[in-house]
């Protein structure tokens, strides 16, 4: 703490009233049983911001199922009601208590157990919610009356497993457009690539390609279903992206008009795609990981086929118990040795895949903690940092010496970093930072075990930023400020808006302060609830890009702010701009530059 005052203390005094109320909703359901709703006060009930952000699992609510017989004393449903209630299980529970009903930060709901509780109890349950962390469905609105009895009812009902997806699956939907030799031997357009951003435009299942310095849409290309995120090559010229329907297109941008040369379905829930970018290795493989089935898929570089399939199913890390379904959450590709580094959610296990030899496959496992979700590396690429978010935890791993450096608690509820912000400290030296979804602090972790031995993987400092909600933290190593967005900010003057530190009066003493850059009103939306998402910086670090996220049939944007100034720089506003969220520089990308 270098003396200081310890910044838990400063942190209470300036904590939000809002992280005071989730913290009676910490912890999920692992534990002990739910008390029966009905002793404790509604207000309890009301759901937190983090549990709204759970997986959507929408693809597998759009698949037709048979519904199971019922058991005697057990209403039986018709296939169309046991289809309705799929698709809400899905597209609401599934994310907590999996998609077969084992539980992940949810409770189990396994026939077994729910038969033993019975209807009126998980009628209950499902209409106001838990202290733990169950959302109120039906108390808020979301779900009907109607709806609620027909969970509870198909709660009691057997689970309808959603089919595997394996090498069959994946090579009826594998195509080469473009075969390799056909493609072209150097780039046929006079973009500047490197300043290129892949812009997802979620609800059109598109991405936008913009130049970075004349904010012109380049071009709109077709992709899977709510792309997630996009990747580069290590060459820059391939850019990787996967639909949440597991869809991975690969565009060529060297091309006249950039286009998919390749494509592929690896599964029918997914999040993560990424390509190896060891030296020597350079666009030989990608990877991309699924939620269901649970598994990643290694492909080959320069056309998608699939290679290697591994499932993640297995033992959790600690109790050693045998999970189903744990799902594949952030894949970064390894600087330091020809690996790709996997994280598994529910399992809590880091995965170093080693993609040297695909028949010989070595794989170090390593014990890390459950509900791994997303992180990046540390300005020297060498150090993995990564949110076991449910955990309120931080997991580094060394990536040259392939084993877990760290485990440390944030003092935040939910970190969510993305890929995180890296920064020199005034006093503290490199950190790397996350923002929270369930409070509104912001927490720095050292990350220079050689200069500043005594600060590394500590948590040295944790000061409040405009809300709670935030997904999203960036800076740039050209940059002296730190943007901390707080997208599901119910108030919609903090969710339109992104909080700005300057890092360079950082003091680690003083609680930072900051500005506030109200962007959705820069871009002049005044419809809807625009949410602030994910700032990413040019290739020369001197402007930084936000999404302006509305509905579907809403206006949206996005907003170019001037690093040097914090001034409005440009907006990009255009009808084929829907739902902008994701943004990613070729160049950063690339260069895992954040
Ligand atoms: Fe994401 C990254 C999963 C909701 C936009 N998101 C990630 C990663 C994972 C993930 C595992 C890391 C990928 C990697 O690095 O390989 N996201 C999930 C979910 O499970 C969750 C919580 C719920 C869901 O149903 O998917 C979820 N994510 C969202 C959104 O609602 C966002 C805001 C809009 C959207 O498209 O759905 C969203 N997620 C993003 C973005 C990134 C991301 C923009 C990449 C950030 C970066 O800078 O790297």
């Amino acid at each position: 703490m270098n003396g200081k005052t310890p910044f838990n203390v400063r942190r209470a005094l300036a904590t939000t009233a809002m992280a005071l109320a989730l913290s009676a909703t910490a912890g999920f359901a692992q534990d002990a049983a739910p008390p029966d709703p009905s002793e404790t006060s509604l207000q309890d009930h009301q759901s937190a911001l983090d549990n709204r952000y759970e997986p959507s699992l929408d693809n597998l609510a759009r698949e037709d199922v048979t519904a199971p017989g019922a058991p005697e004393g057990i209403p039986a449903l018709t296939d169309a009601q046991y289809n309705e209630a799929n698709k809400i299980y899905f597209e609401r529970c599934a994310g907590c208590h999996g998609v077969l009903r084992n539980g992940a930060t949810g409770k189990a709901l396994t026939p077994d157990l729910t038969r033993e509780v019975g209807f009126e109890y998980l009628q209950m349950f499902i209409n106001y919610g838990s202290p733990a962390g169950m959302p109120n469905w039906g108390t808020s609105g979301d779900l009907t009356e109607e709806q609620v009895d027909l969970m509870a009812n198909y709660l009691l009902l057997d689970p309808a497993p959603p089919p595997e997806f394996g090498m069959n699956e994946m090579m009826e939907t594998w195509v080469v457009h473009v075969e390799p030799e056909d493609r072209p031997t150097e780039q046929l357009n006079d973009w500047d690539l490197d300043n290129i951003f892949s812009v997802t435009l979620r609800d059109a299942g598109q991405i936008a390609l913009i130049d970075g310095a004349t904010y012109e849409i380049k071009s709109i290309l077709d992709t899977g279903y709510a792309v997630h995120i996009s990747r580069i090559s290590a060459s820059g010229r391939y850019l990787f992206v996967i639909g949440r329907d597991g869809k991975v297109n690969m565009i060529d941008m060297w091309m006249e008009n950039p286009d998919t040369v390749a494509e592929i379905k690896i599964g029918s829930e997914a999040r993560s795609i990424e390509t190896s970018k060891m030296e020597g290795w350079e666009d030989r493989y990608a990877i991309a990981g699924a939620y269901w089935p649970p598994q990643y898929v290694i492909m080959d570089g320069q056309t998608l086929e699939p290679l290697k399939i591994q499932s993640t199913r297995g033992m959790t890390y600690d109790e050693q118990q045998y999970h189903p379904e744990p799902r594949v959450a952030a894949i970064l590709s390894s600087h330091y040795r020809p690996e790709f580094i996997v994280n598994v959610k529910e399992t809590g296990k880091i995965l170093l895949v080693d993609y040297t030899d695909l028949d010989n496959l070595k794989t170090t496992e390593i014990s890390a903690e459950r509900f791994l979700h997303d992180g990046g590396l540390d300005s020297t690429h060498r150090y993995f940092i990564t949110a076991a978010n449910a955990r309120n935890k931080l997991v580094v791993i060394d990536t040259q010496e392939g084993r877990l450096e760290a485990i440390e608690d944030t003092g935040g509820q939910t970190p969510h970093p993305g890929r995180g912000a890296n920064f020199v400290h005034p006093t503290f030296g490199p950190v790397w930072a996350t923002s929270h979804m369930g409070d509104d602090s912001v927490a720095l972790i050292g990350t220079d075990p050689e200069g500043h031995p005594d600060n590394a993987w500590k948590i040295l400092d944790s000061f409040p930023a405009l809300g709670g909600g935030s997904l999203f933290i960036k800076t740039h190593p050209e940059s002296k400020y730190l943007y901390v967005d707080a997208t599901l900010n119910p108030e919609i003057e903090i969710s339109g808006s992104v909080a700005v530190f300057d890092t360079s009066t950082m003091d680690g003493e003083t609680t930072p302060e900051f500005v506030t850059l109200p962007l959705a009103e820069w871009a002049g939306i005044s419809e809807g609830q625009p949410r602030v998402v994910q700032g990413e910086f040019n290739k020369e670090g001197t402007e930084v890009w936000f999404s302006i996220w509305n509905g579907l049939d809403q206006e949206s944007a996005i907003v170019v702010v001037d690093d040097k100034t914090l001034e409005l720089k440009h907006v990009i506003k255009d009808e084929r701009l829907i739902t902008p969220t994701g943004k990613f520089n070729v160049y950063n990308t690339k260069g895992d530059i954040y």
